[in-house]
């Protein structure tokens, strides 16, 4: 489809870059899929923009945020909608799913056992209804 070079880096994971790699998938785009050794990752962070991942690169352009890569991929491949109000249907609910995460990603990096459980039952019982 493209004759573009690309080359997505993050950790050997699924969370921020699937998106991602589903897209480009979807769209028959091939990629490199690097999938970082995090032992290594001290070494590698400064070099990424603003020292996070997912990165993907574009003939040798790099680009960060796992949203605006994603967005940007969906006009690349024809997934976006037909028209500005579905466009911001489809935002709305990209966010969502980010606000969600978020939530999620906060429970999952507690380490504190009762605010863990505090946490959970906030999810099942509001977040996720
Ligand atoms: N909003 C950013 C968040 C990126 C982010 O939080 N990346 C994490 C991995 S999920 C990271 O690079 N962590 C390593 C670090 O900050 O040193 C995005 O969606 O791309």
């Amino acid at each position: 489809m493209s004759a573009k070079q690309f080359k997505l880096t993050y950790f050997p994971i699924k969370a921020l870059a699937e998106p991602i790699r589903f897209l480009l998938k979807y769209g028959e785009i091939d990629f490199e899929d690097h999938r970082l050794d995090t032992v290594n990752w001290p070494t590698i962070k400064d070099k990424m923009p603003f020292g996070q991942v997912p990165v993907l690169e574009m003939d040798g352009k790099m680009v960060h945020q796992s949203v605006a890569i994603s967005r940007y991929l969906a006009k690349l491949v024809n997934l976006t909608g037909s028209n500005d109000l579905e466009d911001l249907e489809i935002d709305a609910i990209v966010d969502t799913v980010t606000d969600f995460r978020s939530k999620i990603a906060v429970y999952n990096i507690e380490k504190d056992v009762t605010r863990k459980a505090q946490l959970k039952e906030t999810l099942l019982q509001e977040t996720r209804v």
